[in-house]
């Protein structure tokens, strides 16, 4: 049946051998090397020239600014329009499927590298050998890392840039204070997988280039942590290697497409999560196999619209149609939120600022709170961008207010980027140090 051949065998696996570079496509290359250098030594120039005034000595406003100005907007134009000169040869690697006129076949050949089936004992053997890069850190805690990653142009507008800089300073500050490592992707390591599949081809990079992981979090930019003070309760998941934001009932009983949600989720770095990722992978190649996919996912997923294959759904199609194989290791977490529901959460933090503190993660005070919907980034969210991006702000000053107070201040509202001071200084700073409790009530005034 093509449901079992679309995706759901294990893949062959074949050598990986690019091909060499044609000499056209090298000259093209290092033209347009050549070409973004100059325009950098440009933009250098012009900006020189504005801020130090050369040739700009009567100080008044020269077009040199305007100069400076659409340059800037030119290169960026041009950053964006630029397609890789690459491209093309990474897809005629063993990945390559558009040569294939059957779709069927291109799953069933698709893979995301040589078959790896030894994980579990290289792993083990690696670690012994390697004392200083224990997969434990200090306290006994297993070594984690965040991923999260974003497009490698810029956005639509710059609006959303600045989103994902607060996204990526929201995660780097939980990280920092809880002691995980964090990894921030911008490149396609396989193009076949561009989009919200991305993240698969990078977990398995990650987990084989650094065996000293022991759980990969996946996390998505337009996620943003809310409690700074909750931690995952890992050791509930020792003999797990998947868990996923979800409700059991709406995924086995319902078949429901949003029974899980993929924006943020822990993977064990293991062979069980290899595996997984191979069986899961096959319906994300671009074009005719996704759309195809997409097609049967929406016949067998309640509530699916009808779009190409995401991994989402693929994921929540793998756990229905092979829960034997896989779902004794998957763990459907819903007892806090390490993924929560935007729209029902960022309206409720003052009242939660008020009733209760961080370090809760429920729907008293959301552990995460994915912006699902809204594609700050992009163009076509599915929310007005106005109420998207206004939430974004509440949401980041709620959880920015919990780091701030760690130093002495707070934002002046959950609207503003603005701060005021909530301790007077003192010339014994470690004794404040000793009172403060990052579980402590979150006051807004
Ligand atoms: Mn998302």
């Amino acid at each position: 049946m093509a449901h079992d051949s679309l995706g759901l065998k294990p893949s062959r696996s074949l050598p990986t051998s690019r091909s060499r570079i044609p000499r056209g496509r090298q000259l093209q290359k290092t033209f347009n090397n050549l070409k973004i250098t100059i325009l950098c030594g440009l933009v250098t120039i012009l900006v020189l020239r504005g801020t130090i005034g050369v040739g700009n000595l009567g100080g008044a406003p020269s077009d040199a600014d305007t100069r400076v100005i659409e340059d800037i907007e030119r290169i960026i134009r041009e950053i964006r329009s630029d397609s890789d000169p690459d491209d093309e040869m990474i897809v005629g690697g063993s990945n390559s499927t558009v040569a294939l006129n059957s779709t069927v076949l291109s799953a069933e050949n698709y893979t995301l590298g040589p078959k790896i089936s030894d994980w579990d004992e290289k792993r083990a053997m690696w670690l012994a050998s390697n004392p200083g890069f224990p997969s434990r850190i200090s306290g006994g805690k297993p070594r984690m890392l965040l991923v999260t990653g974003s497009p490698p142009n810029p956005c639509d507008n710059a609006i959303g840039d600045h989103y994902l800089l607060k996204g990526m300073k929201n995660k780097i500050d939980y990280c920092r204070l809880h002691g995980i490592e964090i990894v921030h992707n911008m490149a396609h390591l396989d193009k076949e997988l561009a989009g919200y599949w991305a993240k698969l081809p990078l977990i398995r990079r990650l987990m084989i280039s650094h065996p000293e992981i022991e759980w990969i979090w996946w996390m998505d930019s337009d996620a943003l942590f809310t409690d700074m003070a909750f931690e995952i309760p890992l050791s509930k998941y020792n003999s797990h290697n998947l868990v996923v934001h979800g409700y059991p009932d709406l995924i086995f009983d319902q078949h429901s497409w949003i029974g899980l949600n993929t924006g943020s989720f822990l993977l064990r770095n293991c062979q069980w999560s290899l595996d997984l990722l191979d069986a899961w992978a096959p319906m994300g190649p671009k074009g005719p196999i996704r759309d195809e996919a997409g097609r049967i996912l929406t016949a067998a997923l309640k509530g699916r619209p009808a779009f190409e294959a995401d991994d989402q759904s693929a994921l929540i199609y793998l756990l229905l149609s092979q829960q034997e194989k896989w779902g004794d290791k998957v763990f459907i977490e819903n007892s806090y939120y390490l993924h929560g529901y935007w729209a029902g959460l960022v309206d409720k933090y003052e009242e939660m600022m008020d009733k209760y503190h961080p370090g809760l993660g429920d729907e008293r005070w959301p552990f995460v709170t994915h912006f699902v919907g809204c594609k700050p980034c992009g163009s076509y969210g599915d929310y007005p961008v106005e109420r998207c991006l206004s939430s974004m702000e509440r949401a980041f000053n709620f959880a920015d207010n919990q780091v701030l107070r760690l130093y002495g201040f707070t934002h002046k509202g959950l609207a503003s980027p603005k701060i005021k001071r909530i301790r007077n200084e003192t010339a014994s700073p470690l004794e404040v140090l000793d009172k403060l409790n990052p579980h402590a009530r979150i006051v807004s005034q």
